[in-house]
């Protein structure tokens, strides 16, 4: 099937996934392809998992260290979690396979915002990368490199790596070719400007390039990408989306969205997927996107002319979402860009944008700090994605969650969060599905009253307000937490499995 690769030079480098395996060693550090479970890998991965396995039969150390774009799929994080062959893995990650090797120590995790992973590779702090593993939908007659369904830091990847391992995904359609905007920020201080001063802006290349000696191997593949099916819209997110779009439309009645409208980043997930479904029935027009990923409700709309144009660096869809995106890829040709992840989660674009960021937060805090990361404090979720590059510098930040998990055994909204991800300067307003708390301008004290009574549940209500009250009894303080059951909550649910008293 060679009429994917159509350079003479590198068909002769196909072989089997497991001889492309072999170029990898114990300790190297490997640089792969993916974003939120697109564009990664398929083959070689599972591959090198047998080798790795049978390493360890034979009492052999054979570990790899892992740089992505993103989270990838089980036949990247799933296979080499498994066989334990990961000493080490950056940046976010949704298997949870390795989110338990994360959890217990065999993987040693650093977690870091999106759009600072490329930094944070030029800066040498982790060495050279050996290895890269780039999926592409197809290779031109002239050798140059067409991205598959992420970009990611692909072009990071296939410049620094030693060895460059291909995998050409015959799954993937071919008219991706076109949609890619691949543009490589200077290395040198100070780096240039990013001339993207709307989301619709093409400001480089289409195709990747790699040094064709470092080609060490190609592999052809056939495979879908992950494409998990979300959970339908529920109606506490159907809530969240109700009172996130009346704040928008009263926003832009009052002139402070333009009528043309701010450019929106939605993160992934039943809620978010619910905003982008209310929005596209709702009455704004001319909208457009300059997000990190596109999921099933911005397809929607691109489809009926609502949004013209949509920035991302992947997809993230649904099954049923993929197979008509990839059926009828030409309607969205023209209106949906890939940019390397370094570029779509850039602050500085983000700002000169102005986009109105909406992220998933696991629990946020009376005083309106978030925590999108961590369980009860210790144990890892996902990381912190793109949420921390959007949130910081975007025109309007929020933040949206149900009042409750695990069956109303855990507040949402909580003394005092676990972790902070996300400090309550960066945040402008948080929906639940009782309603959206507008914390812009506003002290602590007047947060929490607004926080308690705007968006948590019931239930936990009149706990929040004794909390509170404690607090405010305990002295004259700017921000009144009463430290000594700050976290009581969290260490009720761990003791219990509940954070009300029994
Ligand atoms: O657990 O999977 O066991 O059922 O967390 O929660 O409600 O399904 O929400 O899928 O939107 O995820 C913050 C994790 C939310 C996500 C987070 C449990 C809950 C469930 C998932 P189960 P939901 P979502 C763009 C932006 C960081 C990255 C980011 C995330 C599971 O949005 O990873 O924003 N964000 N990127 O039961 C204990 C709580 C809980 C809780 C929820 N308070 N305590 N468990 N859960 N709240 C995309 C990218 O960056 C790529």
């Amino acid at each position: 099937q060679d009429k994917r690769i159509h350079h003479t030079g590198l068909q002769r480098k196909i072989c089997s996934a497991e001889d492309a395996a072999q170029w990898i060693k114990h300790g190297d550090l490997v640089g792969v392809s993916g974003f939120t479970g697109s564009g990664y890998p398929k083959a070689v991965p599972g591959a090198l998992a047998q080798r790795i396995k049978e390493s360890h039969n034979k009492g052999e150390e054979f570990k790899i260290k892992v740089l992505t774009g993103a989270s990838t799929g089980p036949q990247m994080d799933g296979v080499l979690a498994e066989v334990n062959g990961v000493s080490y893995r950056s940046s976010f990650n949704t298997d949870p396979k390795m989110r338990e090797r994360i959890n217990n120590g065999d993987t040693t995790y650093f977690d870091m915002h999106l759009g600072q992973v490329a930094p944070f590779y030029r800066s040498g702090a982790i060495g050279d990368m050996d290895v890269a593993i780039i999926e592409l939908s197809s290779v031109r007659a002239d050798g140059t490199l067409i991205a598959s369904s992420a970009v990611g830091n692909n072009q990071l990847w296939l410049n620094s790596a030693k060895k460059v391992i291909l995998e050409v995904n015959s799954w993937q359609p071919e008219e991706l070719d076109g949609m890619h905007d691949i543009w490589e920020v200077s290395t040198n201080y100070p780096q240039d400007i990013i001339p993207i001063r709307t989301p619709s802006d093409r400001i480089g290349v289409d195709y990747m390039t790699v040094d064709l000696e470092k080609v060490v191997a190609i592999v052809e593949t056939d495979t879908s990408d992950r494409n998990t099916p979300f959970s339908p819209p529920d109606d506490n997110a159907r809530m969240i989306a109700g009172h996130l779009m009346e704040f928008l439309k009263d926003e832009k009645k009052k002139g402070r969205i333009p009528e043309k409208f701010l450019p929106l980043q939605s993160g992934v997930g039943n809620v978010a997927n619910a905003v982008m479904e209310a929005l596209s029935q709702g009455d704004f027009e001319n909208l457009t996107a300059y997000t990190e990923v596109i999921q099933d409700g911005m397809l929607a709309m691109l489809e009926s002319g609502k949004m013209s144009v949509a920035s991302a660096t992947s997809f993230s869809l649904s099954p049923e979402k993929v197979q008509y995106f990839n059926d009828n890829i030409s309607k969205f040709r023209d209106k949906i860009i890939l940019r390397p992840q370094e570029i779509s989660n850039h602050p500085e674009v983000i700002r000169r944008l102005g986009c109105i960021a909406m992220n998933a937060a696991i629990e946020i805090d009376i005083f309106g700090n978030v925590n999108s990361t961590h369980i009860m404090g210790t144990r890892m979720m996902n990381g912190i994605g793109g949420s921390g590059d959007f949130a910081r510098n975007s025109k309007l930040t929020i933040f949206m969650t149900p009042s409750l998990a695990k069956n109303g055994a855990i507040s949402a909204i909580v003394p005092m969060v676990s972790r902070v991800d996300h400090a309550s300067m960066d945040i402008h307003a948080v929906v639940t599905e009782y309603g959206l708390a507008d914390l812009r301008g506003l002290a602590p004290k007047q947060r929490a009253e607004l926080l308690i009574e705007k968006c948590a549940h019931p239930n936990f209500r009149p706990l929040l307000r004794e909390y509170f009250k404690k607090g405010l009894d305990n002295g004259s303080m700017y921000t009144p937490h009463y430290l000594k059951e700050a976290l009581s909550w969290h260490e009720r649910f761990v003791a219990t499995g509940s954070m009300l008293p029994k």
